[in-house]
């Protein structure tokens, strides 16, 4: 049916798109898309086209986490589409809002292998919040409605819609928005008022409380709540990578990282503790390797807006369900402020005893202090000013966990879950255009780097001024140091037999760049690179040996610290 009011289904596409807000769209086309594109022409949002369809779903992750606002993708059918399959995964993992928009061949093709069919509702089945296969051109509206929703509200995750080419070029007339309603999905779970009570309960009862901090405790907006809620009761924190920044890294309340490499005086405050307070993280295995050996005599209040997680890996003895500032905001209009020297005291003395190991050498870069001339770099004359900081994954990114104070959230972005190499330098152009306001410090390995070069053509285009960081060890650096402690030193295709001149690299994409690897440059270096007004690439040649630790091994309890 064609009448004057009808829009193609690639026309309503971009109309959804519009009308949700969207800014800026990544994306590479395709046979299935081209539709899709022509109406991409003329729309007003703005189109990204990467080098790479993985890169443009790492980068509307790394805009999703910077900005909290849903991230948007379009890839073609087939290997287009199954090029984004890792970069839904790792959102999917870390709990990232992203939309992705696949094209599909013609209904009527559909399931006769037909030329760049690919099942990609099928395959993102278990890696996506929800998935769609649009057969019906006037079912389109709704369901970007829908998937736009389902993305960002509640525990936010990634949602998939697949469009085949007929649906794209056929008509509707575009139906009257309808409020969106999904039975049985409840994004905003009512907080139960005994629930506050028995969790108020455990906190006045606790000695030793300490607060696990998740990728909840950012995702919901929480940060006021939060900081009145853990000065006032004067509860130390941990803070996982998905958290960082939820809580200011800089406050004495603050210890940091827990878990595998976390610092020690972190995990023994939490083995020590007689309550957690988890806010909206999920007792990860890199941070729970033993959940039996992890707060032995604590009591567990597990507060989280996706029930599935309470439960999961740890039992909690108060299970709180909804939203952390809903939670937060009825707990802080009940509780009387408290202080605890004595804790503290007792959790300062693990800091002062177990400092996070910063090597200097005057003769080799030590990456653990090249990471700490970055976090000093980073920081703004006011948090707000703070760069935001994007990993890639390995010995460089535990380091960065480590050593980088975030005292904002949305500052530190890091593949987490998943742990997807060649996250980084996407994420972080991804992050730029979501935050243009502030500067973007990539910190990637020699390994990473290489895995989605291509984007330094995107950076390049469109004149990012990523300031992009390789710590160059000349290995895989995180397998090879496994391989050094489980392995009797059988270094198996971990070290190169050939590394490229990434400052070569950069300036074929026509980017600045240095390379260093005199301690004694470093500094200058980088202020070299965040004074420059484009993108700037910096290579640091760092010692290759150097391990991550500390290191509870896989498995291990919060105080199985690896070599005691
Ligand atoms: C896509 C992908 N492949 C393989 C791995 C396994 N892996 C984890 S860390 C690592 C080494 C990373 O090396 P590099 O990028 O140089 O960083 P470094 O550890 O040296 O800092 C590898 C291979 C991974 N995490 N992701
Ligand atoms: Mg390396």
């Amino acid at each position: 049916m064609k009448d004057e009011k009808s829009l193609t289904g690639s026309r309503i596409i971009v109309a959804a798109l519009e009308k949700a807000g969207v800014e800026v769209a990544f994306g590479y086309p395709g046979g299935q898309v081209i539709p899709l594109y022509d109406a991409i022409y003329d729309a007003k949002f703005k189109h990204v086209l990467t080098r790479h369809e993985q890169g443009a779903a790492h980068a509307a992750d790394g805009y999703a986490r910077a900005t909290g606002r849903v991230g948007v993708v379009f890839a073609t059918s087939g290997p287009g589409a199954t090029n984004i399959v890792t970069g839904i995964a790792t959102a999917n993992m870390d709990s990232v809002p992203i939309l992705a928009i696949t094209g599909q061949v013609p209904t009527t093709a559909i399931g006769n292998d037909t030329f760049q069919e690919a099942d990609i509702y099928g395959i993102t089945i278990p890696i996506t919040k929800y998935n769609y296969l649009v057969k019906e051109v006037a079912d389109l509206a709704q369901v970007l409605a829908e998937a736009f929703y389902l993305a960002g509200s509640g525990r936010p995750g990634p949602v998939l819609v697949d469009v085949p080419k007929d649906v794209q070029v056929s008509s509707a007339a575009p139906p009257a928005p309808s409020p969106v309603e999904i039975p049985g999905y409840n994004p905003a779970p009512e907080v139960s008022p005994e629930q506050i009570e028995a969790m108020l309960e455990a906190i006045s009862h606790a000695k030793r409380p300490v607060a696990f901090l998740g990728g909840g405790a950012v995702a919901s907006g929480a940060e006021k709540e939060l900081f009145r809620f853990l000065t006032e009761s004067d509860i130390p924190s941990v803070s996982t990578l998905m958290g960082k920044g939820a809580f200011p890294e800089d406050n004495p309340l603050s210890l940091g990282l827990p878990g595998m490499h976390g610092a020690k005086y972190a995990n023994l405050a939490i083995y020590e503790s007689d309550l957690i307070l988890c806010l909206g993280a999920r007792f990860d295995d890199r941070v729970a390797g033993n959940v039996r050996r992890f707060a032995p005599t604590a009591r567990v209040v597990h507060v989280d807006i996706d029930a599935a997680e309470i439960g999961k890996r740890v039992d909690a003895h108060i299970p709180v369900l909804g939203h952390l500032k809903d939670v937060l905001s009825a707990v802080l209009a009940k509780i009387t402020p408290v202080k605890r020297p004595e804790w503290l005291r007792q959790v300062e003395e693990f800091r002062r005893a177990n400092p996070l190991p910063v090597p200097e050498s005057g003769t080799e870069i030590k990456p653990q202090s090249l990471i700490k001339a970055i976090d000093a770099i980073a920081k703004g004359k006011t948090p707000e000013e703070d760069a935001i900081i994007v990993t890639d994954v390995g010995q460089h990114q535990m380091w960065a966990a480590q050593l980088i104070t975030s005292r904002k959230p949305r500052r530190f972005l890091s593949s987490g879950g998943l742990g997807t190499m060649g996250y980084g330098l996407p994420a972080a152009l991804g992050a730029k255009f979501g935050r243009p306001d502030l500067p973007v410090i990539l910190i990637c390995g020699d390994g990473g780097f290489q895995m989605n070069i291509q984007e330094l053509a995107t950076i390049r285009e469109h004149n990012l001024p990523v300031k992009m960081v390789i710590v160059n060890n000349n290995c895989l650096g995180m397998v090879r140091q496994w391989q050094e402690f489980f392995f009797d030193k059988r270094y198996s295709a971990t070290l190169w037999g050939f590394m490229p001149d990434f400052v070569q690299i950069a300036k074929g994409y026509d980017i600045a760049g240095r390379r260093v690897s005199d301690p004694a440059e470093v500094q200058s270096a980088l202020k070299e690179m965040m004074d420059a007004p484009g993108p700037y690439l910096l290579e640091c040649m760092v010692s290759p040996g150097e391990n991550v630790l500390p290191m509870i091994p896989a498995g291990g309890g919060q105080t199985d610290f690896y070599g005691e």
